[in-house]
């Protein structure tokens, strides 16, 4: 189990490798030196192991350039960094500019000169630089503080990559699913955190072993903070209903969607627990959208620019938690500054009948939408499984397109899922804060 998720979590480089961020300079050479792996060399801790052993940066020389508008730091390594003078005066740590109980900026953008140049900036014990204002206000900054925020391409990378974990691990119809037990990840930091790592970069983790009954998805919501509130409820049941107010909620088949996007932000993450099983059909089926979408952008720059930039409509009227009457317009592929996906927002289901695009653009949309349906059902992309009972199916529903085959309707309940969402924010936020307290529990280990 271990080995399964531990394959696809962030591996420790060290030397010299992007684990040691914090520590590397621009140009400099690792502090690190040796290549035996420790046990704390866990992949679970992996790119934290950074702080871990992060030895306090010092400063060799400090100056002024470019008529006082930068200040250059040369580090004790030989490498250096270039602040800004303006960001530095906005980010004076002193308590008339910043509040650390909320970690936050006092100073008001009013009272920030953006043409303000250093008067003076020196040294203190190779520990800190210190910077006296035109206006006599003075402020200090240490240099642990300053090195994580150099402004090198390097640097700025590793901080981004810290911050948001933006790396994905591409699979197709032979992904291993990741599995852990459910009971780890609610009493277990470590296991909690590596759930989390891998959701976000695999895009999806079973966790199995949970009470075939309802309420484990609120246990699951307490872990990671909360769930997220929306028409069907804090959480939902799957099952066969009459006068369903939506298709899931039927024994038909449900081909690859996304949850929600008639939602203006749809749901980051996707629960669904399994009740109860029926027997024939109702097997799950999930394809990764982000790797299917870089197929479709190679075989067709066509069909990707018409999914991209197309808006489609939305609609999903009813009555559930409240009434509700929604309608939004989002593209099937949303995409980034530079063309990559992001978010897929894909339901054929609540798709409207409006369609409010010029009648002759129709068919081309049409068209593309098929070779981008046809790409995630293909058996090179798709993973069929079904879930047991006690299973609970956790998504990036961004990403993650999911579906299931129909089953037959009976006299009873035959099949039932328990369903919630929780926000992106929400599980990066608990993934952070795991990841610290996980390195912290490192830190006392190797202190011992
Ligand atoms: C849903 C859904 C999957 C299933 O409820 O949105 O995708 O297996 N259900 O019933
Ligand atoms: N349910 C499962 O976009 C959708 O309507 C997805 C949502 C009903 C909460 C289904
Ligand atoms: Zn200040
Ligand atoms: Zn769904």
């Amino acid at each position: 189990m271990w080995r399964l998720v531990a394959s696809v979590l962030p591996r420790v480089k060290v030397p010299g490798g992007r684990a040691c961020c914090l520590l590397l300079a621009q140009k400099g050479r690792s502090l690190l030196t040796g290549s035996t792996h420790h046990h704390w060399q866990s992949p679970a801790l992996g790119f934290h192991t950074t702080q871990l052993l992060s030895m306090k940066p010092l400063i060799q020389k400090v100056e002024a350039l470019d008529e006082g508008h930068f200040v250059r730091v040369e580090w004790e390594d030989g490498s250096e960094s270039c602040y800004p003078c303006v960001w530095l005066r906005d980010n004076c740590q002193c308590p008339h500019c910043f509040l650390p109980s909320a970690g936050a900026r006092k100073l008001v953008f009013e009272d920030l000169d953006v043409n303000i140049v250093v008067k003076e900036v020196t040294l203190a014990d190779r520990e800190k630089i210190s910077i006296i204002w035109p206006d006599k206000h003075s402020s200090e900054y240490e240099a642990g503080w300053l090195k994580k925020r150099c402004f090198s391409e390097k640097a700025r990378a590793e901080m981004r990559e810290d911050l948001f974990l933006p790396e994905h691990q591409y699979w197709g119809s032979d992904l291993q699913l990741p599995k852990m037990p459910f009971e780890e990840v609610i009493y277990n930091d470590q296991s909690a955190y590596k759930w989390l790592c891998t959701l976000k970069k695999v895009g999806i983790v079973l966790l199995t072993g949970a009470a075939a009954r309802q309420g484990e998805l609120v246990k699951l919501g307490h872990r990671v903070g909360f769930l997220r509130l929306t028409f069907y409820g804090p959480t939902w049941q799957v099952q066969d209903k009459a006068d369903a107010n939506n298709v899931a909620y039927t024994t038909g088949k449900l081909c690859f969607h996304t949850d929600y996007p008639v939602l203006q932000h749809p749901p980051g993450v996707q629960f669904l627990h399994c009740i109860k099983q029926t027997a024939t059909g109702g097997e799950s089926e999930v394809v990764d959208g982000f790797h299917v979408c870089n197929k479709l952008k190679k075989q067709n720059p066509q069909a990707y620019e018409i999914l991209s930039s197309t808006a489609v409509d939305y609609t999903d009227v009813g009555i559930d938690f409240c009434e509700f009457a929604m309608q939004c317009k989002q593209r099937i592929i949303d995409v980034d500054a530079r063309g990559q996906a992001v978010r897929i927002n894909y339901n054929n289901a609540t798709r409207d009948t409006v369609f409010d695009i010029p009648a002759e653009k129709v068919r081309p949309f049409y068209a593309a939408l098929k070779e981008f349906n046809d790409l995630l059902n293909s058996t090179e992309h798709k993973l069929t499984y079904k879930l047991k009972p006690g299973d609970v199916v956790t998504f990036d529903n961004w990403r993650v397109l999911h579906g299931r085959q129909s089953y037959p309707a009976g006299a009873g309940l035959t099949r039932h899922l328990e369903g919630a969402y929780v926000d992106w924010d929400v599980a990066m936020s608990r993934l952070r804060l795991l990841r610290k307290k996980v390195l912290h529990r490192d830190r006392a280990i190797l202190a011992n």
